[in-house]
């Protein structure tokens, strides 16, 4: 829906006689930069130096972690029987998802998403988190705003998901929307509401990296295909091909394209607690960050 108004009118804006980007977008751009630069280049040396630790399968689970130790020891008591384990010889891709009181995300959007990503050659496991969130304490804490969800020091990202996880499993957080009326069933992204996009900043979900969030949806196949979108931006960017009638692109089917199943297939390994590296790096963000 309204993602692609956004992205049409950033693409305008991003056009050479356009008009230069007003002061307001050019400061948030640089806040941006600010708070992302430096966990980008820390997270970066981190991984430099932890680059003994070999990854065989490619996902970004060091095979010492996935030969069995505290962290599948961690996933097991936390996750119960919903966890296969890990394999050093399988890419995996774990998906922890945190549900907000009355929200929920069907078995059948679960079962076609695995299918999918099992088809590619990619492992995904869901893992719902046990415990629900109490839903009026979370909308007082957090509300439906990407920035308290997914970034800054009193997130729920930060206070709420375990450390040991951040780095292994992609979190998904399904919230029930936005209470307003003429906003109801939406996430609020404040990026995407200074950059011009959604509907007053008002999104179905949004992403950032190794995190993303989705308004809960009764539709079974705008489920299937919001959450699909959102956990393939751990790897991709919106579609510009009109031909892309994948979830990326048109969304008429749930479904990525091939050449997206590549890409995405390399970057399982960006399930890493680096916004920066996820954020502001990737080359789509600047423009597409900031939909849904
Ligand atoms: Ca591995
Ligand atoms: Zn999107």
């Amino acid at each position: 829906m309204s993602h692609r108004d956004g992205a049409s009118r950033e693409t305008e804006n991003d056009s050479d006689d356009a008009p230069r980007p007003t002061a307001s977008r050019r400061s948030l751009l640089s806040a941006l930069a600010g708070a992302t630069v430096l966990p980008f280049t820390s997270g970066t040396l981190a991984y430099a130096r932890a680059t003994p630790d070999a990854d065989h399968d490619g996902d970004g689970l060091p095979d010492a972690d996935e030969a069995g130790g505290s962290l599948e020891r961690a996933f097991a008591d936390t996750f119960g029987d919903q966890f296969d384990g890990f394999d050093p010889e399988r890419r995996d891709l774990l998906i922890d998802v945190r549900y907000v009181e009355g929200t929920d995300v069907s078995s059948g959007t679960k079962a076609t998403i695995e299918r999918l990503f099992r088809r590619e050659g990619i492992y995904a496991q869901w893992l719902d988190y046990p415990d629900r969130y109490d839903r009026d304490t979370f909308e007082r804490r957090y509300g439906p705003n990407a920035r308290s969800l997914l970034w800054g020091g009193e997130s729920f990202y930060r206070t709420e998901v375990e450390r040991r996880f951040r780095n292994a499993a992609l979190q998904l957080i399904v919230v029930p929307g936005r209470a307003h009326p003429e906003y109801s069933g939406l996430v609020y992204s404040p990026v995407t509401d200074a950059l011009g996009g959604g509907e007053d900043g008002n999104v179905n979900g949004f992403s950032m990296g190794n995190r993303a969030v989705v308004a809960d949806r009764d539709d079974p196949r705008e489920e299937r295909r919001l959450v699909l979108h959102e956990l393939a931006h751990l790897g991709l960017c919106h579609a510009d091909d009109p031909n892309n009638r994948g979830v990326m692109g048109a969304g008429e089917r749930i479904d990525l394209t091939d050449r997206e199943w590549d890409l995405l297939r390399q970057r399982v390994d960006s399930v890493q607690d680096s916004s920066g590296y996820d954020v502001l790096f990737r080359p789509c963000l600047r423009e597409q960050w900031l939909s849904d």
